[in-house]
């Protein structure tokens, strides 16, 4: 768990650049001083506490002693460390809150709260692009202290530097939280509490130089750009019942239950943005804590702040939370209140998580999976049959080309695509451009999906085409001789070196399960021999995906034609760390006829999935009465016993019962918003069944192909799609809803 982790000592600094770099004439001129801190977890007689000799009962208290004890905190490891100014003299502090709660709002006066300093908060969570310096004074003033959206707030998780000016003449001064170490003024418990931090001594010769002036850069170019996509989350604690005491017959209640939109970490739905397009969140918080809203892989501007809009081009001197200094990628949702926040989806496929950075607030499930998907524009879907020409579609909907890739071959013509690390240039944006050129760059750059074509009989010839091209970049045979005449099955997928692109090539020769992978070059990379037991009249079918959700693409194998729908999956991290046999992440028969083989693509494509952040296996048959048929399965009801709950155990809920609706509980919290039981849970005996079936061609006979891909089937918001076709001309797009029902759009192309 992070709390227990960050309360231990497991969480620092890494210092990358310089703040001063949007100023370099103070670059060599002013002292910067790096203060980490920190709320640390320490052992007092071989026990471990919260702090040094309280016990987490005794931080609420109200004995103001205890209360401080149990919150305190430490500079880069130290209790109330020295930090020595000259008079008049200009420093910059760089600030972190690595503890694992515990929020500062700050406050540097004398030992009567009197004669503050003047301060410039430079920029805030490391941001040194888009930066407007904010001027403030650090009084104890009781308006910035309630606020507890101030500029001024370091929440857990939050950066700052803030550049502060000692005054003229020699003294000690202290470096305070005027929240007493708590997570707001609006507890009681920290009323009236200015806690030291460090104390500051000015001594010395006075500095003569003039005081520094940080003059303002260009606006985050985010202020100038529409959202394409708007969604809304609530962050929730609930109490549930956690069985009766067995004593006296009362419930135990448990308020240590954290949710976004009603569901814990991986069982609600798990958000999937388009690289290259705009989000605008807006974050309610209907509880009585603040929480400080995190999220990975990139920084956001804060539009509003309950709902109050913030300008970045004014002042509002009495109201600094409204106030624009830089992008964030930490902001406290206050109480009873809400943030809105836009920001990018950048060029980073793949899936990463937003949270609570209250890191007990996370532990408990206040967390959510985010998957970012290629944009549409350069999705590849290749409609690859027997005819001679493959129509190439992108996921706007729209026909990017026509592909002959093998002229002098009558076959079927295998086709698959997929997407690794991001291969734009590291070229900065236009920093000098308008904000609408660097919208437009931001816009551009992504990284197009790499298609593959292969011959699926006779020969095993394969082609690339990289990075969205609609030509050839390399040409190879995957099996040669007697071990090749069957030709190719193929899957496109992040399995090379730190996730670049790597194809995936099944034989479809009789024989055994033979999967082979090559680099884009057509470098053959590993063999996997026997991957499934026993011979294959037609060989096997390959797909790639996350089945463990170990942000590392696995190998998925399947049987063809002439097998029972047989289908495991290679531990992609095996595969990455040179394992000679990796492991198998299930193995499991599709149902069906005996001799039916199997067609399988990976994609999150059934919403309702849990836990959300594993994608789902879409099986049909090759050959039979069932082919033309598709199931959507919950892959954790494949893997049966080895069955994952998520997060540690997942929700613990004895009786099974839950309180909503703002039930008023031990400290004065009132709990709002809902919840429900994880909607699957693995039966042990009975054998999985899909959770969608469908038959996009209805009573049409034959069986389909099959991918996975995102469409903007009707203009709107992509979507995760099962494509299906049987001829080389017309689509039928899946997408499912949350009710698990499918709903098939067909396009002709
Ligand atoms: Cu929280």
């Amino acid at each position: 768990m992070s709390k227990k982790q960050a309360e231990a000592g497991l969480a620092g600094m890494i210092m990358v650049g310089n703040p001063l770099e949007p100023w370099p004439q103070y670059k060599d001129e002013l002292k910067q001083v790096n203060l980490v801190l920190s709320q640390s977890y320490i052992s007092v007689d071989g026990k471990f506490e919260q702090m040094i000799g309280t016990s987490s009962q005794n931080n609420y208290s109200a004995n103001g002693t205890a209360y401080t004890d149990g919150w305190q905190k430490r500079v880069n490891g130290q209790m109330n460390p020295i930090i020595r100014f000259r008079p008049g003299e200009t420093q910059v502090l760089n600030m972190g809150q690595f503890g694992a709660r515990g929020a500062t709002n700050f406050v540097i006066a004398d030992d009567n709260l009197q004669n503050p300093w003047n301060a410039t908060i430079l920029a805030r969570d490391g941001a040194s692009a888009f930066v407007h310096p904010y001027n403030v004074t650090l009084s104890a003033s009781e308006l910035r202290m309630q606020d507890v959206s101030a500029l001024t707030v370091l929440s857990p998780g939050n950066r700052m530097s803030m550049a502060v000016t000692a005054p003229t003449t020699p003294g000690t001064y202290y470096f305070m939280d005027g929240w007493g170490g708590e997570e707001s003024r609006n507890n009681d418990s920290g009323k009236g509490y200015y806690y030291v931090l460090a104390t500051l001594v000015v001594e010395g010769d006075a500095v003569t130089t003039e005081a520094p002036v940080f003059a303002p850069q260009e606006a985050d170019p985010l202020w100038k750009e529409t959202p394409d996509v708007v969604r809304t989350f609530s962050l929730e604690q609930l109490g549930t019942i956690d069985g009766v005491d067995p004593d006296t017959g009362a419930p135990i209640i448990n308020i240590d239950n954290f949710y976004v939109n009603g569901k814990k970490f991986g069982y609600g739905v798990m958000p999937q943005l388009e690289i290259g397009t705009v989000e605008e969140w807006t974050i309610l918080n209907a509880g009585p804590l603040n929480h400080p809203f995190h999220i990975h892989q990139g920084v956001f501007i804060v539009t509003k702040i309950n709902g109050f809009p913030i300008e970045p081009d004014k002042k509002f001197p009495n109201a600094n939370a409204a106030n624009y200094v830089s992008p964030l990628d930490v902001i406290m949702v206050p109480a009873f209140g809400s943030v809105t926040i836009r920001f990018r989806a950048l060029d980073f496929p793949g899936k990463y998580v937003f949270h609570c950075h209250i890191l007990e607030h996370e532990d408990e499930g206040m967390m959510s999976p985010v998957f970012q998907h290629g944009n549409t524009e350069g999705l590849r879907l290749a409609l690859g049959t027997t005819a001679q020409s493959t129509v190439v579609v992108n996921g706007k909907g729209n026909t990017v080309g026509e592909i002959k890739a093998f002229p002098n071959y009558r076959g079927p013509v295998a086709t698959a695509s997929g997407i690794g690390t991001s291969t734009e240039p590291d070229q900065a944006p236009p920093l000098g451009g308008t904000a609408e050129e660097i919208n437009a760059y931001f816009r551009s750059k992504y990284t197009p999906e790499t298609m593959a074509f292969g011959t699926g009989s006779k020969a095993s010839w394969v082609r690339v085409y990289e990075n969205g091209a609609l030509k050839p970049t390399a040409t190879f045979r995957a099996f040669a001789g007697k071990a090749g005449v069957g030709g190719v099955s193929l899957a496109v997928g992040a399995l090379g070196p730190q996730g670049t692109v790597n194809i995936a090539v099944g034989s479809r020769t009789a024989g055994p399960a033979n999967v082979r992978l090559f680099d884009t070059k057509g470098m053959l990379v590993r063999e996997f021999k026997g991957v499934l037991p026993g011979r294959f009249p037609n060989g096997v079918n390959v797909a790639v995906g996350d089945v463990d959700a170990d942000n590392y693409d696995d190998i998925i194998v399947s049987a063809g034609a002439g097998r029972e729908a047989i289908i495991t999956a290679l531990s992609g991290r095996d595969i990455a760390d040179g394992v000679a046999n990796p492991e198998k992440i299930f193995t499991f028969v599709a149902g069906g006829g005996a001799k039916e083989g199997v067609k399988v693509a990976v994609g999150y494509v059934a919403p309702s999935t849990v836990p959300s952040y594993k994608p789902n296996l879409v099986t049909t048959a090759e050959v039979g009465r069932n082919a033309g048929t598709i199931s959507v399965w919950n892959i954790d009801d494949i893997v049966g016993e080895s069955h994952s709950m998520p997060m540690g155990g997942g929700m613990s809920m004895g009786g099974g019962m839950s309180m909503g609706g703002g039930m008023s509980m031990g400290g004065g919290m009132s709990m709002g918003g809902g919840m429900s039981m994880p909607n699957d849970m693995p039966s042990t005996d009975e054998p999985p069944m899909p959770v969608a079936t469908f038959r996009p061609f209805g009573a049409k006979r034959g069986a389909v192909n099959l991918a996975t891909t995102y469409q903007r089937q009707l203009g709107g918001q992509a979507q995760a799609v099962v494509a299906a076709w049987q001829t080389p001309r017309e689509v039928a797009f899946t997408a499912i809803g949350l009710d698990n029902k499918p709903q098939t759009v067909k396009r002709r192309f």
